[in-house]
């Protein structure tokens, strides 16, 4: 079996699955240790379904003091990464790992396009993907035009760096591939996937401090079960996330139950 084919025999879902590579291109590699090594993302590395390369943009400086950013042109606060380091270091990482031409360049920003759920299942059907980490106060304008093909950001606010948001990316995308959750985690109930959120979880003991579980989720009726779930879901939708209704894949019993969670 040759995993750099891509190819891995005898996935649980019998399905072929293909690995998925990210190549991460940072000024802190050691960021990326600790959330790489545990849980759903360790095994899916183990099990050859995912691999994350890292590259220090600092080993692409040619300078005595190996200079990875610089003043602004005419002024202004902060630093600005400059362009050698990056367009070598993506050049790097694109020939060495002989990458598709079609495989994105992404540069992580604040400036980007929010990240959500619909791009992690897009990426998620990618073999390669070249994750640029931003720092300081953002990127030589000659990188975004020549050399990026996408910018991300995962929210309204400012971290001290794209590390933990291109984290953020790797681990939303990884466990959307074939193989990398199994089928009793499936991502495929996940809020967001549904485009709706998640109803109320028990487990046992099914009472707790006089607090208890409700009666029908101990009940075994399986039609009862389905229905109290998605009126919760719808329930919960509607308390927290109304917006998402508008976009949502509504039946007809839903828009009734809907109804009357909004008499309640
Ligand atoms: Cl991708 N980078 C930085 N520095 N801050 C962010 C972000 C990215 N996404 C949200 N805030």
């Amino acid at each position: 079996m040759d995993i750099r084919q891509g190819r891995v025999s005898n996935p649980p879902s019998f399905r072929s699955a293909t690995m998925m590579r990210f190549h991460v291109l940072t000024l802190f590699p050691e960021m990326f240790d600790s959330p790489l090594s545990v849980s759903i993302i360790a095994r899916a590395q183990k099990q050859g379904l995912v691999e994350v390369n890292l590259h220090n943009i600092r080993d692409f400086t040619h300078n005595r003091h190996n200079t990875v950013d610089d003043y602004p042109f005419g002024g202004g606060p902060g630093m600005v990464m400059k362009p050698e380091p990056l367009f070598e270091s993506v050049e790097h990482v694109r020939g060495s790992a002989s990458l598709d031409e079609s495989a994105p360049t992404v540069l992580m920003t604040p400036q980007g396009r929010r990240f959500d759920q619909r791009i992690a299942e897009d990426y998620s059907e990618l073999s390669d993907i070249v994750i640029i980490c931003g720092r300081y106060e953002g990127v030589d304008e000659r990188v975004r035009q020549n050399l990026v093909t996408d910018e991300l950001s995962i929210g309204d606010y400012v971290l001290g760096g794209g590390e933990l948001a291109a984290m953020v990316v790797i681990d939303a995308v990884a466990r959307l591939i074939p193989g990398v959750v199994g089928s009793a985690e499936s991502p495929a109930n996940d809020s967001y996937t549904t485009g709706l959120l998640q109803h109320p979880l028990y487990t046992r003991p099914s009472e707790y401090r006089g607090m208890e579980a409700p009666d029908v989720l101990l009940s075994g009726h399986h039609a009862e079960i389905a229905k109290w779930h998605r009126r919760e879901t719808l329930r919960r939708t509607l308390e927290r996330r109304p917006d998402l209704l508008e976009s949502a894949d509504l039946s007809n019993e839903d828009r009734r139950m809907l109804d009357e969670l909004r008499a309640e």
